[in-house]
C-alpha cells in the first residue's frame, strides 16, 4: 500500500485544495493531510477563519483523505515521514524545492498550484463585496 503525506492550512476550503488532495491520492492508495493547528498558524503567520478542530472535521469528510493528523511545527516532517511508513511526500508547487530535504526519507512530488483561486483572494473579494451591502 503506497502511503502519501502532505501539509496545509486548508482554510476556506476551495477547489484548489480539492484538486490539490485528489491528485496527492491518485498517486498512491492512503492519503494522509497534516493540517496546521491554530497555535502553528501563528508561527505561519496565517490566520485561518475555521478553527483546527473545524478543519480537521471538513477534511476527514473529503473522500480523497484517509487519515488527518495535526501540523504543530516545521520539524515534524522527517518524524512524520517515519512514523507513518510514507512513501510519497507532496505539496503544490508554491514550495517547490522547499522540501527537497526529505528526498533520502521518500518521494518528493509537487504540483502545480490550481490558478484563480486562493483563501486570501476568497477573503479579499468577500470584503469588498461586504463594503456595498446596504
Ligand atoms: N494549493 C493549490 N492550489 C491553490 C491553493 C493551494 O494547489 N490555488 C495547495 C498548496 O500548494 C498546498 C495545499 O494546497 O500544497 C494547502 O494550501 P495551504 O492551506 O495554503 O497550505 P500552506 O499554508 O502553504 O501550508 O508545512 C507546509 C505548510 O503547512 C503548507
Amino acid at each position: 500500500m503506497k502511503r502519501i503525506l502532505t501539509y496545509g492550512t486548508f482554510d476556506l476550503l476551495h477547489r484548489g485544495h480539492i484538486n490539490l488532495l485528489k491528485r496527492a491520492k491518485d498517486l498512491g492508495d492512503y492519503l494522509i493531510v497534516a493540517i496546521s493547528t491554530d497555535e502553528f498558524n501563528r508561527i505561519k503567520k496565517k490566520k485561518a477563519y475555521y478553527s483546527f478542530d473545524d478543519r480537521r472535521l471538513i477534511l476527514e469528510a473529503i473522500r480523497y483523505v484517509d487519515e488527518v493528523i495535526p501540523e504543530k511545527n516545521w520539524e515534524q516532517k522527517i518524524l512524520d515521514i517515519k512514523k507513518y511508513s510514507i512513501d510519497v511526500f507532496v505539496m503544490g508547487d508554491d514550495w517547490k524545492g522547499k522540501f527537497d530535504y526529505l528526498n533520502s526519507y521518500c518521494d518528493i512530488v509537487y504540483l502545480p498550484r490550481t490558478e484563480g483561486v486562493s483563501t486570501t483572494k476568497i477573503k479579499k473579494e468577500l470584503f469588498r463585496t461586504n463594503e456595498f451591502i446596504e
